[in-house]
């Protein structure tokens, strides 16, 4: 029960209250930290949507700028402090033999492309003969700290091949990796399908050795900054963020297309790609579906590091019904992919320089 004198307490309580609230409504210094408050929360808002993440529906797509930044700032000392540069592993046969260092010594940065020298292939392979071993490349003095296979869906464009691959081996020598490339090419009666061409790839690759991470990579695509590391992440990575052919500027905040990179688990998780894209576009949206299905994130490294040149090209032929796969995507992604995919080998052949597979049905 309320007493008077209580009764009375709370009157001047309220009246306190309600009397505060006039004053705090009419003060020009409410106003003037009210929108302040709103200032920077939108300033919030826009740096962080401008700088490291791209909101795409429900999924965010992060880049890790962070992890390069702490990559490239620190110090080769700090790393040896920590431990890791010369962290030792043991080999199988019992003899110890260092990790290498999280960032390589051969690294230069950027370098435009070489594009139209001739190239002299005697001298490429003799330089090339030392690191090789059975169907991939190692670096000689220390163990790698992935085993990534590159993925190079194919067809009939040796011209680029070749430029490719000029430029492709010394950049991830540089990178000190343990990598293997897989040129995969379909059978010239049917129609060119990108997605099913790197299920291919990553299926034939992991019989071949263990690899950790799966580089999907288009062959007229050329890096130009070896600090952008060839390397799988916790996340699926897109890797093509800054191609010339688009200015250097992301086209749309979902592409996956160009260079991505996977490790194996998340490719059987989202059960790979699908195999129903015939001619051009639409599977790397639909894996990134696919990726946004299983909660997962895509990760960007920073433009200024991912660049890449485009050699030129005729445009291929788009898919008209690519729009309907897309929308339909997600219905038939546990029958549609990697796990049931059925094909046979109709020629295989072990370059110095690549694996290449010609597949039919
Ligand atoms: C997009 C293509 C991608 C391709 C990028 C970059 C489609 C589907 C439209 C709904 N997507 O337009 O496959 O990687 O361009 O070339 O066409």
């Amino acid at each position: 029960m309320i007493k008077q004198n209580d009764n009375l307490k709370y009157e001047v309580f309220v009246t306190d209250q309600v009397s505060l609230c006039r004053r705090l409504f009419t003060s020009p210094r409410f106003y003037v930290v009210f929108l302040v408050v709103q200032v920077a929360i939108i300033a919030l808002v826009i740096s962080m949507w401008d700088s490291d993440s791209y909101s795409t529906g429900q999924m965010v797509v992060i880049t890790d700028r962070q992890m390069q930044e702490v990559l490239f700032n620190g110090t080769e000392q700090h790393f040896y402090f920590t431990g890791y540069l010369w962290d030792t592993t043991n080999t199988t046969d019992g003899a110890h033999i260092s990790k290498c260092p999280i960032i390589s010594p051969y690294l230069v940065g950027y370098r435009k492309p070489v594009i139209n020298e001739r190239i002299v292939w005697e001298e490429v392979l003799e330089k090339y003969k030392a690191v090789r071993c059975d169907s991939h490349f190692q670096p000689s003095n220390c163990k790698a700290r992935q085993k990534v296979a590159l993925i190079v869906p194919f067809r009939d464009r040796y011209a680029h091949l070749e430029v490719f691959l000029r430029h492709i081996h010394p950049f991830l020598m540089r990178q000190q990796l343990d990598y293997g490339i897989y040129v995969i090419d379909l059978d010239d009666k049917i129609k060119f399908n990108r997605g099913l061409l790197l299920n291919v790839g990553f299926i034939e690759a992991s019989k071949e050795y263990d690899y950790d991470c799966y580089i999907f990579h288009d062959v007229d695509l050329l890096p130009e900054n070896d600090k952008n590391l060839y390397r799988c992440s916790d996340q699926p990575r897109h890797m093509s963020v800054a191609v010339d052919k688009f200015a250097y500027k992301l086209p749309y905040a979902a592409i996956f297309g160009g260079v991505s990179a996977m490790t194996k688990d998340q490719i059987l998780f989202v059960n790979g790609f699908s195999n129903k894209f015939s001619g051009w576009g639409g599977e790397d949206d639909d894996m990134f579906n696919r990726l946004k299905h299983h909660n997962m994130t895509v990760m960007r490294s920073m433009d200024d590091v991912s660049m890449y040149k485009m050699l030129k090209h005729k445009q291929s032929d788009p898919n008209p019904q690519r729009f309907k796969l897309i929308k339909t995507g997600m219905k038939r992604v546990k029958e549609d992919g990697v796990k049931n995919l059925q094909y046979k080998i109709m020629k295989k052949t072990e370059f110095p320089l690549y694996t290449y597979i010609k597949i039919t049905f």
